[in-house]
Parts: structure tokens; C-alpha cells; sequence
């Protein structure tokens, strides 16, 4: 059984172990996106002092400024997933159409979706970043994938998790059977496991929101994180309120601490800002294997039909009782 200050290596070999039928390819894959967080991570400590700060100018697909690290960071992900053995396909927040991997021969049976740079307004200023990635198998017949079959519901995602860069890089994920953290020790170069087996409260104390938008939320919105802001010592209100501008970061507080993370619709912008299918699924399998809740506003993220590869959704996410509470509001019943 892991144990504290198991090495992710170990913890990954050990898991293996408990299904007979495991080729280790889902193994070496999880090994692997550890592999791109410590290349990414040694580029963000050095960013300052080798000239990658900034902007690259361009354009993404999402209409975004390209900063300097996004591409790096883009880049490493690529690199370490090209000749795995171990997908057959990428897609990434970067990357208007997804990356198909022939020369992965025998074709991988993984589809790797994420985002590489998570919260890139943050890489200038020294404030954490994130990376969110989803896994999903594909089971084609010795060919590559068609790209509508990265389409997917978060339902059938067989792994999920994001990296962390704060004051340390951590790595947390599920492959359906509870949640798990670790954290990079940058002296021997490995991840230890931290934090095993998390369980969120079903309450929390804070809250994460761009309060900028206030006044372009429907009413539900406005009227639920009034109510947050109101004092109620039976309710544990005011909540605090923390928003990092990284989502990953966030979730992470949520995840360890309870409370809830919110990018709701706007009145003009009902889908919100957040990506579906490299954001708001991979979070929240997260966030329900360790016993909180994410939803639309209406509906269970995971089981959102997904139509298109960049497809953005409102989320709401973290612990039970706070995603329930918001929903009432928003679905106007408060
Ligand atoms: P990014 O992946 O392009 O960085 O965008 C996603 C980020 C989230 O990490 C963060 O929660 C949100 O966008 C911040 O957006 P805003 O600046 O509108 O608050
Ligand atoms: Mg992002």
C-alpha cells in the first residue's frame, strides 16, 4: 500500500500491480506528463533571467495573446508525448486542431488533452501557474483517430489531473479510484507523494471569482455571491474571497480546503470563458473523485455533451453543498 513520501514512480508501479491486465502504458504516460511538469517548471524558475517573459505576438485559437512560456510550455508536452509509444493523439488550449502522432508505431491507445499553461497572466508577475490535462483511450483499430473522436464527454475520461507551479510543482490526479498529490522534490528530482487519498469538505470558507465581471452575470450570479459576502455566523459567511487568476491554483486551495470556484455565463457570454474538454472536464473528475461537485449552473459538467474541441462552459466547482447552494441560485430559486 503507498504511503506517504512514496515516490511517484513507485506509486505508479504499485497501482499497476492491483490490475492484472495493465500493459504499463498508462503508467509510463502518467510518468510522463511528470516529465513535461519538471521541464516546464525548470523553465518557469528561470524565466526572468533568460528572456522568455512577455509576448510572443500572436494569436491563438481561442483569440488570446500567445505568451512567450505558453509556446515553451506547449512545447514541452509535445516533446514528451511524440515518440511515447503512448498516444496517438494530442490537443491542446495552443493548438487550433488536434496533433495526430503516427510515428508513435504501434499507435498509442491514449488521447492526451490539456492545457499547457494555465493562467499565463500570471507567468510575467511571479504568481503560480497550472497545467490541466484529460486522458482518454481510443480504441480505433490500428488507425488514428478521427478528430471528432477527442470529442468526448468528461464522462469518459479514464484519467485526469493538473501540475501545479507555486512556491512548489505539484502533480495531482485520478485514474477514478480517489485523488492523489504530489509534490516535486526539486533536490532529487522526484515526485513525492504529499497528499494521499484527498477528501473535500462538504462546506468550505472561501470563494474564487473574477469580481471584475460582477456586472455582467445574470441576477441568479449576482444574488449568489452577494449572499457569500453577507455576514452569518451560522453559515461560516463572509466567505473569503481568493482568486489567483489560475484556475489550477485555485481548484487546488478548493480541493485541499473546501469552498468554491466559479467562472459563470455572463448575460452576453452564456458559455463563459473556460475550455470544456481540457479545463472544466479534467477538474472536475478531480474534484468528484475527492467528494465535491462541479456543474454548469444547471448541469453536471461531466456529463455535458462536448461538440466541439475548444468548446468553452460556465463552471462552478469545488466542495458539494457550495456548487448545490450556487445552483439554486442561479437556476433562480433563491
Ligand atoms: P488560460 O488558460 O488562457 O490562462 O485561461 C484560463 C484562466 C484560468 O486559469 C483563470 O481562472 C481564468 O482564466 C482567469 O480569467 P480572468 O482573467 O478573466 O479572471
Ligand atoms: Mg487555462
Amino acid at each position: 500500500m503507498a504511503r506517504i513520501g512514496t515516490t511517484l514512480t513507485r506509486f505508479i508501479i504499485e497501482t499497476q500491480a492491483g490490475h492484472p491486465a495493465a500493459t504499463g502504458e498508462f503508467s509510463a504516460l502518467l510518468a510522463q506528463i511528470g516529465l513535461a511538469g519538471k521541464m516546464v517548471a525548470n523553465d518557469l524558475r528561470r524565466a526572468g533571467l533568460i528572456n522568455i517573459l512577455g509576448l510572443t505576438g500572436e494569436t491563438n485559437v481561442q483569440g488570446e495573446a500567445v505568451k512567450k512560456l505558453d509556446t515553451i510550455a506547449n512545447e514541452n508536452f509535445v516533446k514528451v508525448f511524440q515518440y511515447s509509444g503512448l498516444v496517438c493523439a494530442l490537443a491542446s488550449e495552443e493548438l487550433e486542431k488536434p496533433v495526430k502522432l503516427p510515428e508513435n508505431w504501434p499507435l498509442g491507445k491514449y488521447m492526451l488533452l490539456f492545457d499547457p499553461l494555465d493562467g499565463s497572466s500570471n507567468t510575467d508577475v511571479n504568481m503560480p501557474l497550472g497545467a490541466i490535462f484529460s486522458i482518454l483511450r481510443y480504441e480505433g483499430k490500428g488507425g488514428l483517430p478521427p478528430d471528432s473522436e477527442l470529442v468526448r464527454k468528461g464522462t469518459e475520461q479514464v484519467a485526469a489531473g493538473y501540475l501545479m507551479y507555486g512556491s512548489s510543482t505539484m502533480l495531482v490526479f485520478t485514474s477514478g479510484k480517489g485523488v492523489n498529490g504530489f509534490t516535486l522534490d526539486p533536490g532529487i528530482g522526484e515526485y513525492l507523494l504529499t497528499h494521499e487519498n484527498i477528501r473535500m469538505p462538504a462546506r468550505g470558507k472561501t470563494y474564487a471569482v473574477n469580481e471584475g465581471n460582477y456586472h455582467k452575470w445574470p441576477a441568479g450570479t449576482r444574488r449568489y455571491v452577494d449572499h457569500l459576502k453577507e455576514a452569518d455566523k451560522a453559515t461560516g459567511r463572509p466567505y473569503a474571497g481568493r482568486y489567483s487568476g489560475c484556475l489550477a491554483a485555485d481548484v487546488h486551495r478548493i480541493l485541499l480546503g473546501g469552498g468554491i470556484y466559479l467562472y459563470p455565463g455572463e448575460t452576453d457570454k452564456p458559455e463563459g470563458k473556460l475550455r470544456l474538454l481540457y479545463e472544466a472536464n479534467p477538474l472536475a473528475m478531480v474534484v468528484e473523485q475527492a467528494g465535491g461537485k462541479a456543474s454548469t449552473g444547471t448541469h453536471r459538467i461531466l456529463d455535458v455533451e462536448a461538440k466541439a474541441l475548444h468548446q468553452r462552459v460556465p463552471l462552478l466547482i469545488g466542495s458539494t453543498d457550495d456548487v448545490s447552494l450556487a445552483e439554486t441560485f442561479i437556476q433562480g430559486k433563491q
